[in-house]
């Protein structure tokens, strides 16, 4: 590319630092402030667009509601996304008991007998906890805080 270079005259410069040198550094100084403004730019992107989103939907089909209702044997919503350290109510309409508990150990309502409401008290730590039914544990939800 720049090989056309050796055919003019260096007598001033000094042998120890021919002019491709410069050419290469001169070429690498662009090439990292590129990649420095890529990640910059990248970082800011996904940096604002989380909250872009949350002001116009909940990701992932999550609802945003403090209260969970249990029937047929299966959480409802199966997730819900709360504030930290929100109080969300537990409705047990099944005829049987049932338990909400993370699986975590970050909160439980204990045995819910059919008919009852207990509330729980969400993580102040914001996360993703998971939780079932200690007596049917094939009955799953997800509690958001966020
Ligand atoms: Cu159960």
């Amino acid at each position: 590319m720049s090989m056309n270079h050796s055919t003019a005259p260096n007598q001033t410069l000094p042998p120890t630092a021919p002019p491709t040198v410069h050419v290469s550094r001169r070429r690498w100084g662009v090439v990292v402030v590129g990649v420095a403004l890529a990640i910059s730019l990248t970082a800011c992107s996904s940096g604002s667009s989380p909250g872009a989103s949350a002001t116009t939907a909940p990701s992932s089909g999550a609802v945003s509601t403090d209260a969970i209702t249990i029937q047929n044997f299966a959480f409802h919503p199966s997730t819900i996304t709360v504030k930290p350290g929100a109080s969300v109510s537990v409705t047990n309409k099944d005829s049987v008991t049932h338990t909400l508990t993370s699986t975590s150990g970050a909160f439980t309502t204990g045995n819910l007998p059919g008919g009852q409401t207990m509330h729980i008290t969400a993580p102040t730590k914001p996360g993703t906890y998971t939780y079932r039914c200690n007596i049917h544990q094939y009955m799953t939800g997800t509690i958001v805080v966020s």
